[in-house]
């Protein structure tokens, strides 16, 4: 039997409570691009094809088209610049080396550090020349090695010795009662490479009184809630941009907080907002365009949150074209990824991947079912676009490269859907082998990668597509804080084991032992990580491989991929109301 599937109408969900600022009538529907010609997909209960069980979208593409936003006007630019000029002021005023930090690691977190790049580094600089030597008190030892390190001066975990009793095995039990220097003791200790053993003594240590002081002490003063919000999250694991509102809801309950900061922080959060509207309308025009959802109505039509995913991955301003095209990639990759875990059946995945390996093979294309030739055209479309664009910028080809990504992105899917339908259990070490490529992290840094790389040279290219070890920590910690979020959905509507259910096979596991195996196999991910961000920032003779732009988003992948996938939740596919806040925040509703 044959069904035609219906177009879904989309309407706006809740448009009243959930999207304040969208104001589409709730009666709008859903501008159609209408199909041309119509697919016909096998009634389900025949073939067994499974379903995603997907909610529709929350906005719809008329709600997001008639997005309007005051914030673009010159006014606001204006205001903006008068407060950041004031803010130059603040840093080079009068203060001691420990209110600078203090300041900088504010301007850090309430997302508006980027304006303030040449007199950071000029500060950090003039501390770091005596920093090893100093004496200093925990919290501004600690302060100042995270910053020194995120801004990718070289200090050494050595600094810590002096706060170590005298066996050297644990830290002095004095330091207990300094929470302050306790709290910035463990947000330092994430700054760690592999083998900094006394980094890793150091989180322990301050985790222990850090949670001791939660369960004492029920005062909800600003310390209390900023170990809270420590613990759940370290700040070096949190992206800028998706953060930054709750940062300033925080930072105004301060009582020391500076207003001019916050005022800055509060303004030029709106302006962002315009400029993300603009970028996500576009988005949303070439997501419309496809038709993909229309034409393969068991994908996830999530355009809006692909959009948000990558204000938290290519975090400057100046980076609208590429968040853009990250928005599309994060797009066509979750729409082939359904069709792999949800729709094809085993023999149209290996046409699909066949055509993929041969590319341009017209003939190859012409084999798939209608749906498959969408995605295939899609794809191949939006590759030649991008490398165009690169050709044309840069008079490098990428297109082989690219499309080697794709390649590789296809044939891991595939072996996954092997897996499933011939129920093989792998191990954890065969699934994480092709796991850390099926999750997608490939593709997209590889776009990233020649977008962000200002002169392209054969060391950097080659380094990217072997798979350098900080690109495969990115797509290890992506794959496994999905996996944290998804898997249980997953393998309950029928998908291969994912890392909690091969762990727990193997080692006859509960599942939260599962997950805090994970959790270590991800924090060792950030020791490599980390190791490669110190190498990249260095300000030494030896060559860069790669741009410090790229590697920033390299780390904002993972980042991202925790954050979305917070509390072992899905706020992507499923929508989880803790990120569908904050999206809101950040995208539609102004900040007052
Ligand atoms: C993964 O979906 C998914 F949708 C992600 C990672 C969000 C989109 C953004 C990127 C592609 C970065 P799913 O859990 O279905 O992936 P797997 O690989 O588990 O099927
Ligand atoms: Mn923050
Ligand atoms: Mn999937
Ligand atoms: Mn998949
Ligand atoms: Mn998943």
């Amino acid at each position: 039997m044959q069904v035609a599937i219906a177009k879904p109408t989309y309407y706006l969900h809740n448009s009243r409570n959930c999207v304040s600022s969208i104001a589409a009538p709730a009666t709008t529907r859903r501008r159609s691009l209408q199909p041309r010609f119509s697919i016909h997909f096998s009634d389900q209960t025949q073939t067994g094809r499974r379903s995603g069980g997907y909610q529709p979208a929350l906005w719809d593409f008329d709600s997001i088209q008639s997005l309007h936003n005051q914030y673009k006007e010159e006014v606001h630019r204006t205001r903006a610049q008068g407060l950041i000029d004031q803010v130059k002021m603040l840093l080079v005023e009068e203060m001691d080396h420990v209110g600078r930090l203090e300041l900088i690691d504010e301007l850090h977190m309430l997302g508006i550090s980027c304006h303030f790049e040449k007199e950071i580094i000029q500060i950090l600089n003039s501390i770091y020349l005596n920093y090893e030597t100093d004496q200093r008190d925990l919290y501004s030892t600690s302060l100042g090695f995270r910053l020194l390190r995120q801004y990718g001066f070289s200090v050494s975990q050595e600094v810590f010795d002096c706060f170590k009793n005298d066996e050297g095995s644990g830290f002095m039990p004095s330091l207990a009662q300094d929470i302050k220097g306790l709290l910035q003791l463990y947000e330092a200790s994430f700054l760690l490479t592999h083998g900094e053993n006394t980094l890793e003594l150091a989180r322990e240590f301050a985790i222990k009184f850090l949670q001791k002081k939660l369960d004492d002490d029920d005062d909800d003063d600003y310390l209390v809630s900023s170990i809270w919000h420590a613990l759940e999250f370290p700040s070096h694991w949190r992206v800028q941009m998706p953060n930054a509102r709750s940062c300033i809801d925080a930072c105004k309950r301060r009582p020391d907080m500076n207003p001019i900061v916050v005022e800055l922080a509060k303004l030029d959060i709106n302006i962002v907002q315009a400029q993300f509207q603009d970028e996500l309308k576009e988005t949303s025009r070439w997501w419309e365009s496809t038709c993909l959802v229309q034409k393969l109505p068991f994908v996830r039509d999530r355009i809006v949150e692909c959009y948000l995913w990558t204000t938290g991955v290519i975090q400057r301003r100046e980076h609208g074209y590429e968040r853009i095209m990250l928005t599309k990639i994060n797009a066509l990759v979750t729409t082939i990824d359904d069709v792999f875990d949800i729709y094809g059946t085993v023999e149209e995945l290996h046409q699909f991947t066949n055509a993929i390996q041969s590319w341009d093979d017209i003939e190859s294309m012409k084999q798939l079912p209608s749906y498959m030739q969408l995605c295939y055209l899609a794809l191949y479309n939006f590759v030649n676009e991008m490398g165009y664009a690169t050709l044309v910028e840069k008079g490098f080809n990428s297109i082989p490269y690219l499309r080697k990504t794709w390649v590789d992105l296809v044939e891991a899917y595939l072996i996954e859907a092997k897996w499933y339908y011939s129920g093989h259990k792998p191990t954890l070490e065969e699934y994480m082998n092709n796991a850390w490529i099926s999750i997608g992290g490939v593709p997209i840094l590889s776009h990233i990668f020649f977008r962000l790389t200002d002169s392209i040279e054969k060391e950097g290219v080659e380094s990217m597509h072997k798979y350098h070890d900080i690109i495969r920590a990115s797509c290890t910690i992506l794959r496994l804080a999905d996996d944290m979020g998804t898997s249980l959905d997953e393998v309950e509507r029928g998908d291969v084991p994912k890392s909690i259910q091969c762990y727990m096979n193997k080692k006859n596991a509960s599942e939260e032992e599962a997950r805090e195996h994970v959790r270590s196999v991800m924090a060792e991910a950030w020791k490599t990580m980390n190791g490669e961000m110190m190498r990249a920032a260095a300000d030494d003779d030896s060559p860069l491989i790669f741009s410090k732009y790229f590697v920033e988003a390299v780390a904002n992948l993972a980042r991202m991929a925790q954050f979305i996938y917070q509390d072992g939740s899905d706020g992507f596919g499923m929508q989880h109301s803790k990120v569908n806040k904050l999206l809101r925040g950040l995208l539609f509703d102004r900040y007052a």
